[in-house]
């Protein structure tokens, strides 16, 4: 279990390791999970163009392994979701995997992906390669969702950019080590939100010797509970 305060950001990293059942007989399931209150700046006319507002939320990876699936999930109080790009970027390797692309035509009007109650954990809106639609109108978009969308929309759906070309297989064998930023934009005037949940879902295969150093996370999670 590592906890790591990340003061910049005004949030908690929670990292866990839990043993898959099914999938590759040697793959581990990672889980890191960052909660906070990141402000994302509204867009802005600038010189007569739109100049969109942009945040992010960050989560650091200590842990050393291959991705066999990836799945991401968010929590964003936002007051308009059709203002919003969401993308996630790993630094060390690159790799920009496009998430959401402004959902609904003329943009969905209803408010939040997922939801926080206050008690955690917070029902999600979750990131999945597997899930069965994307989160957005029929054509125009490619979704299955009636305008004006879901207030407080969770589970699985699948990502889409705007050319609808790009998955989180994307991250599919890269080394999970490193910096992973959750990249949110508003992209129209006057409605505003924040992010208050970033977390990763991993099937890792981690490299040898490095699965006892994870199984020490268990008992760091356990004291923590006792903690709280
Ligand atoms: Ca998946
Ligand atoms: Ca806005």
């Amino acid at each position: 279990m590592k906890i790591t305060n990340l003061s910049n950001l005004a949030g908690l990293v929670i990292a866990t390791v839990l043993l898959l059942s099914s999938g590759s007989a040697s793959a581990v399931l990672l889980e890191y999970l960052w909660t906070g209150a990141i402000d994302i700046p509204d867009a802005s006319v600038v010189s007569g163009s739109m100049r969109p507002g942009n945040a992010i939320a960050s989560i650091e990876v200590g842990d050393r392994g291959t991705i066999e699936d990836l799945d991401v999930d968010v929590v964003i109080t936002h007051q308009f979701q059709g203002d919003l790009i969401i993308e996630l970027f790993h630094v060390q390797s690159g790799t920009l995997v496009p998430l959401l692309y402004r959902p609904g035509f003329f943009g969905f009007a209803a408010h939040n992906l997922g939801f926080c109650s206050g008690q955690a954990p917070c029902d999600a809106f979750i990131f999945d390669d597997e899930a069965d639609d994307e989160y957005d109108e029929p054509p125009p978009g490619f979704g299955v969702v009636s305008h004006p969308g879901i207030n407080n929309v969770s589970g699985h759906w699948r990502p889409y950019s705007a050319t609808q070309t790009q998955t989180l297989s994307m991250a599919d064998d890269l080394d999970i080590f490193g910096t992973w930023e959750l990249r949110v934009s508003d992209n129209m005037m006057f409605m505003t939100g924040q992010i208050n949940q970033f977390s990763l879902h991993a099937s890792v295969v981690p490299e040898p010797g490095t699965l006892a150093l994870l199984g020490f996370g268990l008992f760091g999670l356990g004291a923590l509970r006792r903690r709280r």
